[in-house]
C-alpha cells in the first residue's frame, strides 16, 4: 500500500513539473499558439501561406522587372544606332532643304550646259522644283543669298529636246503656270519659242521662272541628294 501511494505522489509531482516550465514552454518557443477555437488556427495558417505566396510573387516580379529593363535598354540602343545610321546631311557649301540640298554658286556665270557640268562635277545637277514648296524654298534661299535683284540663276529645266515640251533634267515634266513661271509683258512664261529653251530664275521678276537662250551666262543653282550616314 505504501509503495502504491508513493508512486501516485511521484506521478502527480512529475505532471505538475511539466506543466510549470518543461514541455509547455518548449512548444511555445517553436510553434504558434494554438487557439482553443480551431477556426482561428486554420485562419492563421491560411494567412501564413498567403504571406509566403505574396513573398514569392514579389521575388518573381522583381526578376521580371529586371529582365524587362534589360530588354528596353537593348531596344533603346538599337533605335539609337538605327537613327544615327539614317541621319542625312548635305556636303559643305550646300544648304539642307527637306530631303534635298541646294548650292547657289554666286561667283561664276556659265551657259546652261556649262552650269550643268559645274553641278555634275559636285555630284549633283541643276536644281529642279517638283512642287510649290520646293520652289518656295529655292526662292527664299536665292533671295537670302545677297544676290543682286537683276541677276539670273539657272534652273534644271529646258525644252531643248522637243520645242514646247518643258522637262526637268531628271526627265520629268515641268509644271506650268502659277506659282512657278513669271510674266513677260503680261504674258505667262514660257513664251520664247525656239530661241529660248532653258529655264532661269529671273531676278527682276522676283526670281520666278522665265525661259531664256541657253547661251546666256547665269549663276548655277545646284542640287544634290542628302548623304546618308
Ligand atoms: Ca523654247
Amino acid at each position: 500500500m505504501r509503495v502504491v501511494v508513493a508512486f501516485l505522489w511521484a506521478m502527480a509531482w512529475a505532471v505538475w513539473a511539466l506543466e510549470e516550465g518543461g514541455v509547455g514552454s518548449l512548444y511555445d518557443q517553436h510553434f504558434p499558439p494554438l487557439h482553443p477555437n480551431c477556426t482561428q488556427s486554420l485562419t492563421d495558417l491560411l494567412l501564413l501561406r498567403q504571406e509566403l505566396q505574396l513573398r514569392e510573387l514579389k521575388e518573381v516580379e522583381q526578376v521580371s522587372a529586371e529582365i524587362l529593363k534589360e530588354i528596353l535598354t537593348d531596344i533603346r540602343s538599337f533605335l539609337t544606332r538605327n537613327r544615327t545610321s539614317t541621319e542625312a546631311s548635305c556636303p559643305s557649301n550646300f544648304r539642307k532643304f527637306g530631303e534635298t540640298c541646294l548650292y547657289l554658286h554666286k561667283d561664276t556665270d556659265l551657259t546652261w550646259e556649262g552650269a550643268r557640268l559645274f553641278c555634275q562635277n559636285l555630284g549633283g545637277d541643276l536644281a529642279v522644283f517638283r512642287d510649290a514648296n520646293a520652289l518656295a524654298e529655292a526662292l527664299a534661299y536665292t533671295k537670302g543669298s545677297g544676290l543682286s535683284s537683276s541677276a539670273n540663276v539657272w534652273a534644271g529645266g529646258s525644252d531643248i529636246a522637243v520645242e514646247g515640251e518643258w522637262k526637268w533634267v531628271t526627265g520629268e515634266d515641268m509644271p506650268r503656270g502659277t506659282p512657278f513661271w513669271g510674266d513677260f509683258n503680261y504674258i505667262r512664261e514660257p513664251v520664247g519659242a525656239p530661241g529660248e529653251n532653258c529655264a532661269i530664275l529671273h531676278g527682276p521678276d522676283g526670281f520666278l521662272m522665265h525661259d531664256a537662250p541657253c547661251t546666256w551666262k547665269c549663276k548655277p543653282l545646284c542640287q544634290i541628294k542628302q548623304i546618308k550616314h
